[in-house]
């Protein structure tokens, strides 16, 4: 008995000593936390296993810091391989404090996944389209981003190390979390020649004194030290590639395009993703997850480029005003045009060297958090409060924010302000917005966030092209030759070949052919008019159509051919796949 309730101590003694076990990721995801970089991989691995017979889990490049960035194929084999079917291409989390699109990703994975067989809209899609998934690209990222201390806008970059003081060395002075709260918050300090005075509504924050006013406070930037003694603080840290400015198509050098790094896929994770990518040459839409500001993006990225063909154009508006229906709030929009211009960013480059749609998506709207109910925010001229500083430009202002946090989260989203002891500045201050705050919605809100999101990709993959090949007509003119009429039909947006494609002729068109053993084809070209007969015959080789199938269309071709038996009609596409259909002349 004694020796039975020594041995019950140990066991209570080992377990109080052992650290938390970290609860395994299981499948059904759950969404009720921002995964952190192992979780990604864990939940990867999770659905792989759950999932063996339509997933296919790789790893497609290596970062700069040696993680691996991984792919997740979703394709039903027994529908046919993944090339030959049509591809949507699914990212998320390139810039490192961007995580939200990682959880998309992966949300859109479990949906996929768990929900074949099991709801028919789900099932039809996996079994007609392949999915390319790649939840975090810039994988070092997350993992700074996650794991040590950072502002909601810092670790951003590739951890390619930049001189940013041109002083020979490179990162040396990163800002610093002085008080080790895991957050980057700001330093004040008391002077009454400073810009800023107490907020009369919230004391925790400040607003600009007007001229003529007395001042109260400095803002002396982001906690942080002078670490390499050059007399200035935190002026040179971890990186500065921006891993969307350093792709292969329109990129420009540093003094014209700011992180765009040395030379285009300076960074090997992208460019090992970029390679990979390639060899999916079904990728018909390409769809890229980012985090601020509620926004739906198409190119151009730069006016320079000239406006997508107008037929491209009414794809995006199609699916760019859905997608504003699925998530409330969003709002579709020109890149170069609306928000600003960029070089080097992956959607030009999956657009016009892949001939891929794109999209991207920066998720988090700062009107989430605005604290205003109906009333007030349908009260006419409502004030925007311009005095109190509005540090992301979203028209909701830092008081109604901080009342979100107070009220909504309790406080989780601000750090008040403390003081500190500052080697250089004396007696600060330091407080302000925590990490996970300002563009990171508070975990309750996610699972809107990841399922409005995931359903909007669906709604487009559901617009991949959808050919039909109907061999329409066979009709006898006498002395052995037919007529013979195919219709290549598509009742969904996306055509196989995007217009800008063909302009530049990125890839092959798609291929009709027209054959049988005892057959040859006389003619043959595209039929302009059903009724009146009226067929454009293509010069050589008649029995080859070079083709592409519209969106929301179809596409009819008119053959003749003399002989007898079998014919077979086989149409290939890069985008769509293979189709044939034999029929008999008689
Ligand atoms: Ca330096
Ligand atoms: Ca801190
Ligand atoms: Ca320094
Ligand atoms: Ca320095
Ligand atoms: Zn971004």
């Amino acid at each position: 008995m004694k020796k039975l309730a020594g041995s019950i101590l140990v066991l209570l003694l080992l377990a109080s000593t052992l650290p938390a076990q970290k609860p395994a990721i299981t499948v059904p995801l759950r969404f009720d936390q921002y995964y952190t970089l192992d979780q990604v991989y864990e939940a990867l691995k999770a659905l792989n296993k759950a999932y063996p017979q339509l997933t296919t889990l790789e790893t497609v490049g290596t970062s700069e810091e040696g993680r691996p960035i991984m792919a997740m194929t979703v394709n039903n084999p027994k529908t046919g391989a993944a090339l030959d079917k049509p591809g949507m291409y699914v990212d998320g989390n390139m810039h490192g404090n961007e995580i939200q699109g990682g959880d998309i990703s992966l949300y859109l994975l479990d949906f996929l996944l768990g929900g074949y067989g099991k709801n028919p809209e789900v099932t039809a899609l996996v079994d007609r389209a392949a999915f390319y998934v790649i939840p975090v690209v810039n994988v070092d990222g997350r993992h700074h981003f996650m794991t040590d201390a950072n502002n909601p806008s810092s670790n951003r970059s590739l951890r390619i190390p930049v001189d940013d003081d041109k002083d020979g060395l490179f990162d040396e002075d990163p800002a610093d979390d002085l008080d080790g709260d895991g957050n980057l918050c700001e330093m004040r300090k008391k002077d009454p020649f400073g810009q800023y005075k107490t907020d009369p509504e919230d004391p925790r924050l400040l607003v600009r004194v007007k001229p003529g006013e007395k001042g109260e406070w400095t803002l002396l930037g982001e906690e942080g030290l002078d670490n390499d003694g050059d007399g200035q603080i935190n002026e040179d840290g971890e990186g500065y590639v921006d891993p969307n400015r350093n792709w292969g198509f329109d990129w420009a050098p540093p003094y014209v395009q700011g992180g765009s790094g040395e030379y285009p896929f300076q960074a090997v994770g992208l460019k090992g993703l970029a390679e990979w990518t390639m060899t999916r040459t079904n990728i018909v839409f390409a769809w890229s997850f980012h985090n601020n500001g509620g926004m739906l993006l198409r190119g151009p990225s730069r006016k320079g480029l000239g406006e997508y063909p107008q037929q491209d154009v009414a794809v995006y508006d199609y699916l760019g005003k859905q997608g504003e229906r699925i998530i409330p709030g969003y709002r579709y929009m020109i890149s170069w045009k609306d928000l600003y211009t960029t070089y080097g960013d992956s959607g030009e480059w999956i657009t016009q060297t892949l001939g891929a749609y794109f999209y991207c998506s920066e998720v988090f709207q700062g009107e989430s958090e605005a604290f205003k109910g109906v009333s007030e925010r349908n009260e006419p001229g409502s004030p925007r409060e311009e005095a109190v500083r509005d540090i992301f430009g979203e028209g909701v202002s830092e008081r109604d924010r901080l009342k979100f946090s107070d009220n909504v989260v309790q406080g989780e989203l601000y750090k008040p302000w403390k003081a500190f002891k500052h080697p250089t500045y004396g007696d600060v201050e330091i407080g302000g917005w925590a990490k996970m705050s300002s563009r990171l919605g508070p975990p309750f809100m996610i699972k809107d966030l990841v399922h409005r999101n995931a359903m909007a990709v669906l709604f487009t993959a559901k617009h991949l092209p959808e050919v039909s090949l109907e061999v329409a007509e066979v009709k006898p003119l006498g002395g052995g030759l037919y007529r013979v009429r195919t219709r290549l039909s598509n009742p969904k947006a996306m055509p196989t070949m995007s217009y800008l494609a063909q302009k530049t002729s990125l890839y092959p068109k798609d291929m009709l052919t027209v054959g049988g053993a005892g057959a040859k084809v006389v003619a043959g070209g595209l039929l302009v008019d059903w009724y009146l007969d009226q067929a454009v015959y293509k010069k050589d080789r008649p029995e080859l159509q070079f083709t592409v199938v519209p969106g929301f269309g179809k596409i009819e071709h008119q053959f003749l051919v003399e002989g007898k038996g079998e014919i077979t009609v086989k149409y290939a596409s890069r985008h769509f796949g293979k189709i044939e259909k034999t029929v008999k002349l008689d």
